[in-house]
């Protein structure tokens, strides 16, 4: 009997550990039916177009609070991020209106993180754009939708899903206007270097750049909610 006391409570204590580590799942978490935008600001808020939510579930369908999810951005080859400190809760001062918990960005590894809320849900809202060079250059996949980036529960190396990523500002810089439009048009028109129809620039995900990219890029104009552009890149 007092041999196996401690054998019980030693049981009972790897018990608890593993229902606190049960992970989240791929098969039953979910995330917005959207791209991912990445935008700009305008005074201290980001723009709201960039919102982007994921909701983490455990196997058994209980959301997840407190769980980290990660974009990875690794083959997103295209991309700029701003720096942490323009990201919201950043040392900038910046801010999203939805977002609950400040984002964290990885650098060297091309990877923006947000814990999820007590609702389980992670909510981005990324600040950056794409190389104005166009080099290298994520071109839309001859048979469907280039989706670059990946959404991971890397604590669990558990994938969720992969996710298209475009953005309205095409070079970093002074936010959306109308050197944008222009390099939006070289892909409307595939005009060289990028004749192979960027990615970034579907903002439907449709796997084609066309008109109705056009009014989705002319409402984030006009709505003037991305003015500006992050001052510093982590990459
Ligand atoms: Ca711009
Ligand atoms: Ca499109």
């Amino acid at each position: 009997m007092t041999r196996r006391l401690p054998i019980l409570i030693g049981l009972g204590l790897l018990t608890a550990s593993a229902s606190a580590a049960s992970p989240p799942s791929a098969s039953t978490s979910s995330h917005q039916n959207t791209p991912l935008r990445l935008v700009g600001y305008r005074a201290t808020a980001i723009d709201p177009a960039g919102t982007f939510t994921v909701t983490v579930r455990g196997l058994g369908g209980n959301l997840m609070p407190n769980v980290q999810v990660s974009i990875l951005f690794a083959n997103c080859t295209d991309t700029h991020i701003g720096v942490a400190a323009y990201q919201s809760g950043g040392s900038g001062g910046l801010s999203c209106a939805d977002c609950q918990n400040p984002l964290t960005v990885d650098a060297a590894n091309r990877r923006v993180t947000a814990i999820t809320n007590s609702s389980g849900v992670a909510v981005f809202d990324v600040v950056g754009s794409v190389t104005r060079s166009r080099s290298p250059v994520v071109a839309e996949a001859v048979n469907g939708v280039a989706k670059c980036a990946e959404i991971w529960f890397l604590a669990f190396n558990e994938k969720l899903d992969n996710l298209q990523v475009v953005t309205f500002d095409q070079d970093g810089a002074n936010g959306v206007d109308a050197i944008d439009l222009s390099l939006w048009a070289q892909d409307f028109y595939g005009i060289p270097p990028n004749s192979s129809l960027r990615a970034a620039s579907d903002y439907d995900a449709a796997g084609n750049v066309d008109g109705v990219d056009l009014a989705l890029w002319a409402a984030e104009f006009f709505s003037g909610n991305s003015i500006a552009s992050a001052p510093a890149y982590a990459w």
